[in-house]
């Protein structure tokens, strides 16, 4: 079914810490999550991104293949202690580092490939962490992120027309400082975790994300928009639910109080203007921050042009009989991959937690856009084969369930703009190239592109090759 727009922006998406390596090159500081690969012992599988792809080096190399790719856009972060090392409002901008990106935007525009410019893709500078606890200090996190964001947009915002404020900020609130598992790897239910307080930090650090990307945009909207006449807005990660029983009403109770953990939590003061989800007002009491009326100021004046989508799954939700713990964050419900009947979500892909279900996907953008009314660009989609981590790079080449979950995901978009009447703009693949997956090392897989860790060479995925048509087949003449 053809449904994409004639002019459906589309390409691959990556983060500064997963792909650029050159962690000490021209002055850079070091971020919180150099500091948890370092820690000892290893939280990270023994990874660290200190060479990571080596893309500081190799960016124009890895530009040639998006041209070859046919990519019209790509998708990528900056490291904010690369461009401010030590992260704040009255810290020096670092020269060398504003030329890096510098050269590296240019370098994609002179390929015709448009930037999407992603703030902060989870590596804040150690430097603010140190100073006073990072985002566990609303007042000061959103102060220094705020100029941070006017550094980019004064040195960038003429070329630079698409930004992103923040990478999935309930993956930085949850795994940072609940469960532990991601920098800066803070929790009080994790043993490997000396510090924090999976009660309050998460919740703490939330309002922090939520603010410091308020203030981003009211910054933006207010002087650089009239000027630069660009874009702007975030990517929320989140799955979407179906009911466990089907006939039972406190699963479907559980459904929506799960989303409303997973996406309302920041979708609601930031799309909405309104105050935290009644359901987790209602649960978390007065561990979730309030907003003040000049919070409430700063986010009127944040208003986004679109809402950035990362989506990888979705699960059932079961109603949990008893109370809520202190440090529960998924709404009290029990998250299951097969419903009541025994069956499964979707098949399983090459890492736990992600099955391929686009029949949910289309689901998922289709309540999005009805909740939030704002075009979606889904700025993550993607999957490791089934058992990619072990092979070798003449197999691993050959992805025909990678293939499969980008065309059946593409078709899914198609009934959600034909069907549902859904405005979805654009689509990014993850990953350009297989990369730092985070806490789970290298092993994970979520290029289109093969990366040889010992050599770094990259070799193009049969997926990198035929996206182009997997895209064009689906569009709309002009
Ligand atoms: C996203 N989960 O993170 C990130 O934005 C990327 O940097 C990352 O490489 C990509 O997805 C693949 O994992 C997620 O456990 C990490 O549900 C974990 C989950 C979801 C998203």
């Amino acid at each position: 079914m053809a449904a994409l727009p004639a002019d459906f922006e589309w390409g691959f998406a990556t983060a500064s810490y997963q792909i650029e390596g050159g962690v000490d090159e021209n002055g850079r500081g070091k971020s919180i999550w150099d500091t948890f690969c370092h820690a000892s012992p290893s939280r990270t599988k023994g990874a660290d991104g200190d060479v990571a792809c080596d893309h500081y080096h190799r960016y124009p190399d890895d530009f040639d293949l998006l041209q070859r790719y046919g990519a019209k856009a790509y998708r990528f972060s900056l490291s904010w202690s690369r461009i401010v090392p030590l992260g704040g409002r009255n810290d020096a901008v670092s020269e060398p580092g504003i030329a890096f990106y510098s050269r590296l935007i240019d370098a994609l525009l002179a390929r015709g490939i448009t930037p999407w410019v992603t703030l902060y893709h989870w590596d804040l500078p150690q430097g603010l962490h140190d100073r006073y606890g990072g985002w566990l200090d609303v007042d000061e996190v959103q102060r220094d992120f705020e100029r941070y964001a006017r550094v980019c947009y004064e040195r960038f915002g003429g070329r630079v027309k698409h930004w992103i404020t923040l990478n999935e900020p309930w993956i930085q609130s949850i795994f940072g400082y609940a469960t532990g598992v991601n920098a800066p790897g803070r929790s009080s239910t994790n043993d490997q975790a000396a510090e924090g307080d999976s009660a309050t930090e998460p919740w703490i650090a939330g309002k922090a994300l939520i603010m410091s990307h308020a203030r981003a945009v009211a910054l933006y909207n207010n002087e650089f928009r009239p000027q630069q006449r660009g874009k702007i807005g975030i990517s929320l990660n989140g799955d979407f639910y179906e009911p466990w029983d089907a006939a039972d009403p406190r699963d479907h109770e559980a459904v929506e109080r799960r989303m409303q953990f997973h996406i309302g939590w920041f979708a609601n003061p930031i799309f909405l203007r309104k105050d935290y989800p009644p359901c987790m007002r209602q649960q978390l009491g007065d561990r979730l921050p309030r907003f003040s009326d000049a919070d409430f100021a700063i986010l009127g004046d944040a208003e986004c042009d679109f809402y950035g989508m990362n989506y990888y799954t979705s699960q059932f939700a079961r109603h949990r009989e008893e109370p809520p713990t202190e440090t529960d964050f998924v709404g009290n419900v029990e998250e299951l991959a097969e419903n009541k009947e025994g069956v499964s979500v979707g098949p399983l892909s090459g890492v736990h937690w992600l099955r391929s279900c686009p029949d949910m996907f289309r689901k998922h953008l289709t309540r999005i856009y009805r909740l939030y009314g704002k075009p979606i660009y889904i700025t993550e989609n993607g999957c490791p084969c089934p058992g990619e981590d072990k092979m070798t790079r003449e197999e691993a080449v050959e992805d025909p369930f990678r293939i499969a979950y980008f065309e059946s995901h593409l078709d899914a978009i198609c009934k959600a703009i034909k069907e549902d009447g859904s405005v979805i703009s654009g689509y990014f693949a993850w990953s350009l190239m297989d990369n730092l997956e985070w806490s789970d090392g290298y092993g994970v897989r979520f290029g289109v592109t093969f990366t040889d860790y010992e050599t770094l060479e990259r070799t193009p995925k049969k997926s990198a090759l035929v996206f182009k048509s997997l895209v064009e087949e689906r569009q709309v003449s002009a």
